[in-house]
């Protein structure tokens, strides 16, 4: 992709996810690849969109759940983090059709991902990408993986362990489901199609980390001026 990172030839911006179970460093490297970008490109010409976002009345409710304040069926709130990111739909691809990066904090991924782990037998993984189909797809998905049996991680991730799902054994069983959803980096190679999709090495320092997505992002070559919805 050179360094014109952030539009495509035909002018509109990437969709570029960051996705990784808690505390592997997301959100501090989706505002690191977004301040680069801006850098690199002109100030507003990338922007971060978070997800869930907590800011809308679905987003309350999701937050009120995570933090273990209410209480609902996992086939709800599966389904009230769809209907978050179908609320974000339009403002995303508005931002990309306007020629503006957007990069995902979470996304797809983490919903199928966490609510498969869960192993509920009515909510096969099937029941779990339907909701999803019809959303833009990203073009990018870089997938920052850690070990979370590492000692390490819990103990230098800052508040790991805050929040409704963050207990290691389930992270481990979402880091296979993970894996299973996105695949291994070959094309196509998992169940969903989430565009290019690029594994990183998160147990490394934060700076690393960023020169490592920086990287990736730059060797990026992404050619359709239509965004891909997801099938
Ligand atoms: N969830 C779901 O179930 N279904 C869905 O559809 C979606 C989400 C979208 C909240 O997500 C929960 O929602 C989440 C999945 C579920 N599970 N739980 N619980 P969230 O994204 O809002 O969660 P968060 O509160 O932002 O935490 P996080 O995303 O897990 O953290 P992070 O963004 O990956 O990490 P960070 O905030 O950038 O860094 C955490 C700390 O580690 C901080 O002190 C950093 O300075 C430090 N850090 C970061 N990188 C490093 C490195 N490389 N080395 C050392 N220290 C580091
Ligand atoms: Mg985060």
């Amino acid at each position: 992709m050179t360094t014109s990172t952030t539009s495509t030839s035909k002018n509109r911006g990437l969709l570029i996810l960051l996705e990784g179970l808690d505390r592997a460093g997301k959100t501090t490297q989706c505002q690191m690849l977004c301040n680069s970008l801006n850098e690199a490109n002109g100030p507003g010409s990338c922007r971060v969109q978070k997800v869930p976002d907590r800011t809308t009345q679905i987003g309350q409710m999701i937050n009120s759940y995570l933090a273990s304040k209410t209480t609902l069926p996992d086939q709800s709130i599966h389904l009230l983090f769809s209907a978050n990111r179908w609320e974000l739909r339009q403002t995303i691809l508005d931002s990309i059709y306007s020629g503006q990066t957007v990069i995902l904090d979470r996304y797809v991924p983490s919903g199928v991902a966490y609510s498969l782990a869960k192993g509920v037998a009515d909510m096969p993984i099937d029941w779990c990408i339907a909701p999803e189909r019809g959303l833009p797809r990203p073009d990018i998905t870089l997938f920052l993986d850690i070990e979370p049996e590492h000692a390490n991680i819990q103990s230098t991730r800052e508040d790991f362990g805050q929040e409704r799902y963050e207990v290691s054994e389930f992270q481990v069983r979402v880091r296979a489901c993970f894996k299973e959803i996105l695949g291994d980096g070959e094309k196509n190679s998992g169940v969903l199609d989430m565009g290019k999709v690029i594994t990183i090495d998160a147990c490394k320092d934060i700076k690393t980390v960023a020169a490592d997505i920086w990287q990736a992002v730059q060797s990026q070559d992404v050619e359709s001026s239509e965004i891909a919805t997801i099938t």
